[in-house]
């Protein structure tokens, strides 16, 4: 794989954003745009636990896509002041992933403001994400195709991002949103997985405070390299053929996917593991 840093920059104006990273939809972290929020200050895992620790929370691990869970089906619950002992005590597999901020803490909507980057951010989608130290979430792109600000706190994380023309190179498992499982992306074998060598990308660590922003589409990877949270902002895809994905995802896809799961169970998975290779190597004339 070949990646390069995400372009960084302190601060930006809407106007700049538009025009040197909307429009070209190319990545870029800005790395003091909420030092105003309540949130700058107040946002860690401590102040989780207070305005959230009797919630229930659903936890993901790591473990493979199996044909009995259903799309996104959690594989664990904890109380949210359990498991952020949890994070702070040991490494943990468990994420905490697409958590609805409004509907679960409505408090913590004091903490931030809907910044205006010229772009009409869906007001009812404030998702929350948590993982562990080592933690991953697998490469993936969110099923609306949207633009994503990732806003991090409370320590570091490291993130990989390709975008949509790379899909070739990636194997893409077919009917789904995510790349094989058993791709390691901070250390991809390439005996296993040649195609990943033509795949160009990016990679860009966030710290405290810092906004990543995603343009539409864009596959992304998240290591956790520190106990920590993150909330993603979206604004829906403008480019009518992302937007038309998105469409087809969200009526088609997961439906036909998910038929297939109750109708063939754990055949249908192996397949689609199996198209994973076949189908990126028969394009690229590796065999
Ligand atoms: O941070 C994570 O664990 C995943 C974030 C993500 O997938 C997103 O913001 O869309
Ligand atoms: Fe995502």
């Amino acid at each position: 794989m070949q990646l390069q840093e995400v372009e960084r920059v302190k601060t930006i104006t809407k106007k700049d954003f538009l025009k040197n990273y909307f429009k070209p939809q190319k990545p870029v972290v800005i790395e003091r745009f909420v030092e105003d929020w309540p949130a700058f200050k107040k946002w860690n895992l401590d102040y989780m636990a207070d305005v959230a620790g009797d919630k229930t929370v659903p936890l993901y691990d790591n473990r493979p896509v199996d044909y009995k869970d259903g799309f996104n089906e959690p594989h664990a619950k904890m109380k949210m002041r359990e498991y952020i002992d949890l994070l702070k005590r040991e490494p943990t597999k468990f994420r905490i992933f697409l958590w609805n901020i409004l509907k679960e803490v409505p408090v913590l909507q004091n903490d931030f403001s809907y910044p205006d980057f010229g772009l009409k951010l869906m007001k009812g989608l404030p998702m929350l994400f948590f993982g562990g130290k080592d933690s991953y979430t697998f490469m993936h792109y969110d099923i609306d195709l949207a633009n994503i600000f990732h806003f991090h706190f409370h320590g570091k994380k490291q993130t990989i991002l390709f975008d949509q023309k790379q899909n070739d190179y990636l194997y893409k498992i077919p009917h789904s949103l995510i790349t094989r499982e058993d791709i390691d992306f901070t250390n991809p074998d390439y005996e296993k997985w040649p195609a990943l060598k033509k795949a160009k990308g990016y990679i860009a660590h966030l710290e405290h405070g810092n906004v990543l922003y995603m343009p539409e589409g864009y596959w992304h990877y998240m290591r956790y390299l520190t106990p920590g949270f993150s909330m993603s902002l979206r604004a829906i895809a403008r480019n009518p053929k992302n937007f038309g994905k998105a469409l087809y995802n969200i009526f088609i896809m997961r439906h036909y996917d998910n038929l297939m799961r109750r109708l063939k169970g754990q055949v249908w998975i192996d397949a689609k593991n199996e198209k994973a290779i076949t189908r990126t190597h028969r394009k690229l004339g590796i065999s």
